[in-house]
């Protein structure tokens, strides 16, 4: 049946109206699943290896079907080939900012009601069945558009600076897959002789409605179908991953690829499997349609329609809550697990993400 099924149901009385959280149990989202509108790719941008924004598709790659026996070595090039971007950058919403406004945002604006990473969404799908990270989103409503921004949370810093050379070596593994299955342009091979560089990437633009909320969010998109009769994007897009689980990851990774990719509406993932010895012995194609079928019959499993409510009555708290117009008011919401959603309320703080060039062009 069609993924995106187009039942409109999303009732927003689960939540008192005047609450000042939100809760992330389970049993309060199982209903029918909310309208989600098929993505549509409204642009693109890419960002070069030294993370330099370009309003083109210069950074797209094209998926190249490895033989049936791959023997991909994952460690080859770590750490002498390997130009890893500085994630201590904190570049909040900045590209697409860039983008919205290349794009004569006003064209969006009455389209538009929030505005945001597919990342950040991702967090959000997968709340109710998350147990170990919390996360903070900081939102900001200016001339009637919602700004969503993550925030690292202090747990997500001190693992990021704490992170051991064995996470750093498969962190690594992730990408250099990529460069074993994605070419430059239609014609050409896969180059594992280069460099891996983490600061390239290739980020779609879509354009969604989830029951009664407009979204406009970007996603990095790791490849194409380089069959030219492929489907339009987001339809020919491919999601690259890597797991050590040969045939079915377990129910909680596939919540992750299923929420990630189901957002964009890109229609499968690949997934290299590894040995213990980090090399990819074999390739398996995921369609997203047919994932939580997969699963459905394994005990207390998650739901796409627990995580897509969820996400929805989280957009409905939003508005509700975020009612200041005002690029230099935050209002911060904090999630841990076992808790409920709740928020405070910044101005003028370091939270403040909206930069002020961005400001300037808006208002003037
Ligand atoms: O550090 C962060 N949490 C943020 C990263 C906050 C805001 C933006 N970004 C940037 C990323 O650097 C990247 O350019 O946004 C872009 C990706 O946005 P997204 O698509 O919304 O993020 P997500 O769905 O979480 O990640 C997609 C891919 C990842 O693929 P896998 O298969 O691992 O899920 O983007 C890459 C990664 O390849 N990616 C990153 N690359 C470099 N640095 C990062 C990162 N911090 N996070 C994700
Ligand atoms: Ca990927």
């Amino acid at each position: 049946e069609d993924a995106f099924s187009v039942k409109f149901d999303c009732r927003k009385t689960e939540v008192p109206a005047n609450s000042q959280s939100l809760s992330t149990r389970r049993e309060l989202y199982e209903r029918d699943f909310p309208l989600y509108k098929q993505p549509v790719e409204v642009g693109c941008f890419s960002l070069d290896a030294q993370r330099r924004f370009f309003n083109d598709n210069r950074q797209m790659r094209y998926y190249v079907e490895p033989d049936r026996n791959p023997n991909f070595d994952l460690k080859d090039g770590y750490k002498d080939r390997f130009v890893k971007r500085d994630d201590s950058v904190k570049e909040k919403l900045d590209h697409i900012l860039r983008w919205f406004y290349n794009h004569n945002c006003v064209f969006f604006w009455s389209y538009v009601d929030f505005v945001t990473w597919r990342g950040h969404l991702t967090k959000l799908l997968t709340t109710p069945y998350e147990t170990r990270d919390g996360w903070l989103l900081a939102v900001t409503r200016f001339r009637g558009t919602l700004y969503i921004s993550e925030v690292e949370t202090e747990a997500a810093c001190r693992e990021r600076e704490n992170r051991t050379e064995r996470h750093e070596k498969m962190m690594y593994w992730g990408y250099k897959f990529e460069q074993y299955t994605c070419a430059d342009d239609i014609q050409s091979s896969p180059d594992p002789s280069g460099a891996v560089n983490t600061n390239e990437a290739f980020c779609t633009v879509v354009q969604t409605r989830l029951a009664d909320h407009k979204l406009l969010f970007s996603g990095e998109v790791d490849c194409r179908d380089k069959d030219p009769n492929a489907p339009a994007p987001p339809g020919c897009y491919v999601e690259l991953k890597t797991s050590a689980e040969i045939c079915t990851p377990k129910q909680f990774k596939l919540l992750k690829w299923w929420a990630q990719s189901f957002l964009p509406g890109v229609p499968r993932v690949i997934a290299g499997f590894r040995d213990h010895d980090g090399v990819v012995v074999s390739v398996e194609t995921f369609h997203i349609s047919k994932i939580s079928h997969l699963i459905k019959n394994e005990y207390n499993c998650w739901k796409p329609t627990v995580c897509m409510n969820f996400c929805c009555d989280f957009l409905s708290f939003v508005k509700r809550v975020a009612t200041e117009d005002n690029p230099s008011v935050v209002y911060l919401f904090s999630w841990e697990p076992c808790r409920e959603v709740t928020f405070s309320i910044h101005r003028d703080s370091p939270y403040s993400f909206l930069p002020h060039w961005y400001i300037q062009e808006m208002t003037s």
